[in-house]
């Protein structure tokens, strides 16, 4: 009886191997990989997370699109990627500039920082995702926020002159993204120190906003097995880094 139900698992798990679902790592596998983090809260576990997440390797821009295809694949059909913002699911070679593609939205907005496209924050997997062209187009640079009016062609998201609301299942998803790369990019690298603040219409500053707001949406839109396995994606497959606060939702509360 034992033996069989061994077994069953194992068959299970290779199942889910072989249908290409890659699986969160162990929390044993994890736990080596924030070595170093236990005990600390505040400045002192931001420095120690900088260190561990900064050993990665960095995509050239042409790269992030085999990236994206990969990391933002819809789960119910492999031809096709899931858009952040609109939630609709496209051809993966739908990708591009013109009306009905979907390019390379930077949800860490590139002009706050100025980081452009080289290797670096630009290319980052961790904050981008495949968006429609003309919804990309409307969040522009904004930082974010609550409130607006409903979004053309991405229902459930909302905007005003000076921030984006995302839709309730990507909230947190996007909270999660910019304190990665808060933690991520500290000014040692050439690239400005990325940090969130308070306030909307951050400009060409390297701050984006509102913490206040993204640690509600943090709470609100918890990681779920799909944000997950796309970080486990990125760590396995292309730059070999994780975003830490969708491994550990609660270091988030002890940084900031
Ligand atoms: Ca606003
Ligand atoms: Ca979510
Ligand atoms: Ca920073």
């Amino acid at each position: 009886m034992r033996t069989r139900i061994v077994r069953t698992l194992a068959g299970t798990l290779s199942l889910l191997a072989l249908s290409g679902t890659v699986l969160a790592p162990s929390a044993t596998a994890q736990d080596d990989y924030y070595s170093g983090t236990e005990g600390l809260t505040g400045d002192a576990l931001k420095t120690k997370l900088h260190e561990i997440i900064s050993e990665s390797e960095q995509l050239t821009y042409d790269q992030v699109w085999e990236g994206l295809q990969a990391t933002d694949q819809d789960p119910a059909n492999p031809d096709n990627v899931i858009l952040l913002y609109s939630g609709e699911s496209r051809a993966k070679d739908a990708n591009g500039g013109d009306v009905g593609d979907w390019n390379r939205e930077h949800v860490w907005a590139k002009s706050h920082g100025d980081f452009g496209t080289a290797p670096g924050p630009g290319t980052d997997l961790h904050h981008l995702r495949p968006t429609d062209v003309q919804v990309n187009s409307t969040r522009d640079s904004k930082d974010f926020d609550n409130g607006g009016s409903e979004v053309d062609g991405a229902p459930g998201n909302y905007t005003d002159d000076d921030s984006f609301e995302p839709r309730d299942e990507v909230k947190g998803d996007v909270a999660r993204m910019i304190l990665y790369m808060a933690v991520r990019y500290e000014g040692t690298d050439g690239f400005a120190d990325l940090e969130p603040n308070d306030q909307v219409g951050n400009g060409s500053a390297p701050y984006l906003g509102r913490i206040s707001v993204l640690l509600e949406w943090h709470a609100s839109d918890p990681p779920d097995a799909v944000e997950q396995n796309r970080n486990t994606v990125i760590y396995e497959r292309f730059q070999h880094n994780r975003n830490p606060f969708i491994d550990h939702p609660e270091w988030a509360g002890e940084i900031w």
